[in-house]
């Protein structure tokens, strides 16, 4: 089995013998992006860090705010981090509480050059730079191999000797003291536009320990060459900003002179990849999963499009679901009870006295054929909404909140309110079966759905069905394919939801909230008489 932590990663990926290619990256997006392209390992630069944050690569960035970006790095990647640590940012009292630091962000290894604090960019003056005295550098080696508690954790010298103007020698006289205060690989650093420093540190290096390298300079060797040197790995230090930054500068200029977005659409990443990079779409699972309340997600279908017309002349001139009670449209106040909960996105399946139904808060779907087809003709219409969470309910009856919230925090596929109490209701009305009568008992047992029809011989019934059920996104997938099998099978005009439930019971498990009241239902004038106590 292989080695999980990021430094035991690291640490085979320098000691291994084919060669390794670490990737700079410079804050957790290019982090991100340089490992979903597949690069094994990351070089947190610094020269890219502190020209991300808009500072010189002069330890302007404090020490503190380089850890934080490479936490962010770290955070965003399974794959293991070199740091780029500069000098250390001090001496080796600094080195070895940078070590402890960067052990704590599981950052997988540092590097740190011979060079004095505050360091200037190796390519700007570079022979000009004081190299530190080599004991005082084998103390910072030395002190971070002792602070360091994961003995994998990777700390790698680095020589600044060419850069600085000193030549193969002084080089080979440091690399080899810093193996010795105990490296465990050595970067040789070389400004040159070809690979002969290296060539002729790796002869007579003879892979005393791994060596790594920064072709940025000398980018035109053949990488087959630093293979046949024995390189351990290549750093490519500072592409991904510079990448970056010409394709920013483009962007920018073309917005700017054109005060528009039309030319630069095609040339920028869509917002999905952003949002993949960002791992968005684990985090909607993870709601799922975690968060009390699902009901953000959830869609409502209210099916409205009856004009009741056992309601005699009350429904003549409108549908029922605008029917007052206690003041207020049926429709509304079922709706507002539905966004009380955190279900925003309602639609109503219209019909009878459409025109009326134009709220600013649903959208709707008409069912122009309302007065010769059912209910389940409706949901049919809306069957394109049929996709993710959804809630779906009669227009004509108005429930308490829990209700709704209980239903929507349901476990399972689909859900449904059983009211335990028969003697409400009008005559004729649906009733159900259940795996259990209701009982005081079952707090926290799961009950369900066995049987649903409309009738009025209540003495078989565990309870009557106001019209509401909840569907999770796989609950929904079943009941578009139980609804579309039935309009391929039977005459869905004239069918209604309790056909589909009745379907659902034989294919998946519906579940069933108990209640006892806590709704009402508009099916005839009597219930609308009794309405107004409802409170
Ligand atoms: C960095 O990437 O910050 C480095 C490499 O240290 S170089 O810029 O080449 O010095
Ligand atoms: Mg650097």
């Amino acid at each position: 089995m292989t080695d999980a932590r990021k430094t035991a990663r690291l640490r085979q990926l320098i000691a291994r013998p084919e060669l390794t290619f670490l990737m700079e990256a410079h804050n957790g997006l290019s982090a991100r992006i340089a490992q979903d392209v597949g690069f094994e390992g990351l070089w947190a630069s610094g020269l890219s860090i502190s020209a991300a944050l808009g500072v010189r690569d002069n330890n302007e960035a404090s020490w503190t705010q380089v850890l934080e970006v490479v936490e962010f790095m770290s955070d965003a990647t399974q794959i293991p981090i070199l740091l780029d640590g500069d000098t250390g940012y001090g001496n080796f009292n600094n080195v070895r509480r940078l070590v402890r630091k960067l052990e704590q962000r599981q950052v997988a290894g540092v590097c740190i050059e011979d060079k004095l604090f505050p360091k200037t960019n190796s390519y700007i003056r570079g022979e000009q730079q004081p190299l530190a005295d080599v004991d005082e550098f084998c103390g910072r080696i030395a002190a971070g191999k002792d602070a360091q508690t994961d003995p994998d954790f990777v700390i790698v010298a680095r020589t600044e000797a060419f850069i600085a103007g000193w030549g193969l020698d002084e080089a080979l006289r440091r690399a080899e003291a810093y193996r010795r205060a105990g490296a465990d690989a050595i970067l040789v650093h070389s400004k040159k536009s070809t690979a002969s420093d290296i060539e002729l540190f790796m002869k007579e290096w003879q892979r005393r320990l791994p060596v790594i390298i920064v072709p940025t300079t000398y980018y035109s060797t053949p990488t087959e060459r630093f293979r046949e040197l024995g390189v351990a790995a290549v750093i490519w230090a500072n592409h991904g900003l510079r990448g970056a930054l010409w394709a920013m500068q483009d962007v920018y200029r073309q917005i700017h002179r054109d005060q528009s977005l039309v030319n630069v659409e095609d040339r920028v990443a869509p917002m999905a990849d952003v949002f993949r990079l960002q791992g968005a779409q684990e985090l909607l699972e993870d709601e799922r999963r975690y968060l009390p309340s699902r009901t953000g997600q959830y869609r409502a279908v209210i099916l409205a499009a009856g004009q009741g017309a056992e309601l005699d002349t009350l429904t003549r001139d409108q549908p029922k679901c605008l029917l007052p009670i206690n003041n207020k449209p049926v429709l509304t106040t079922l709706i507002g009870c539905f966004n009380e909960v955190g279900v925003k996105d309602v639609v109503v399946v219209r019909g009878f006295g459409k025109e009326l139904l134009v709220g600013p808060n649903y959208r709707w779907i008409d069912n122009d054929e309302h007065a010769t087809t059912r209910d389940l003709y409706s949901l049919y219409l809306a069957r394109g909404e049929l996709d993710g969470p959804v809630l779906i309910s009669y227009g004509d009856i108005i429930l308490r909140k829990y209700l709704v919230e209980d239903l929507l925090n349901m476990p399972g596929g689909v859900a449904v309110v059983i009211d335990a109490d028969l003697r409400a209701g009008g005559k004729r009305r649906d009733l159900a079966l259940c795996s259990e009568p209701y009982s005081n008992a079952f707090f926290n047992r799961r009950i369900q759905l066995r049987r649903v029809w409309s009738g009025s011989d209540i003495s078989s019934a565990h309870g009557q069905w106001p019209g509401i059920l909840a569907a999770t996104a796989t609950g929904t997938e079943s009941l578009r394919r139980t609804l579309n099998r039935m309009a391929e099978t039977r005459d869905i005009r004239s069918l209604s939801v309790t056909d589909l439930l009745q379907e659902l019971t034989a294919e998946t498990v519906v579940d069933v909230v108990y209640c006892k009241g806590g709704w009402i239902g508009i099916n005839d004038v009597s219930d609308y008489q009794q309405a107004g106590r409802f409170q």
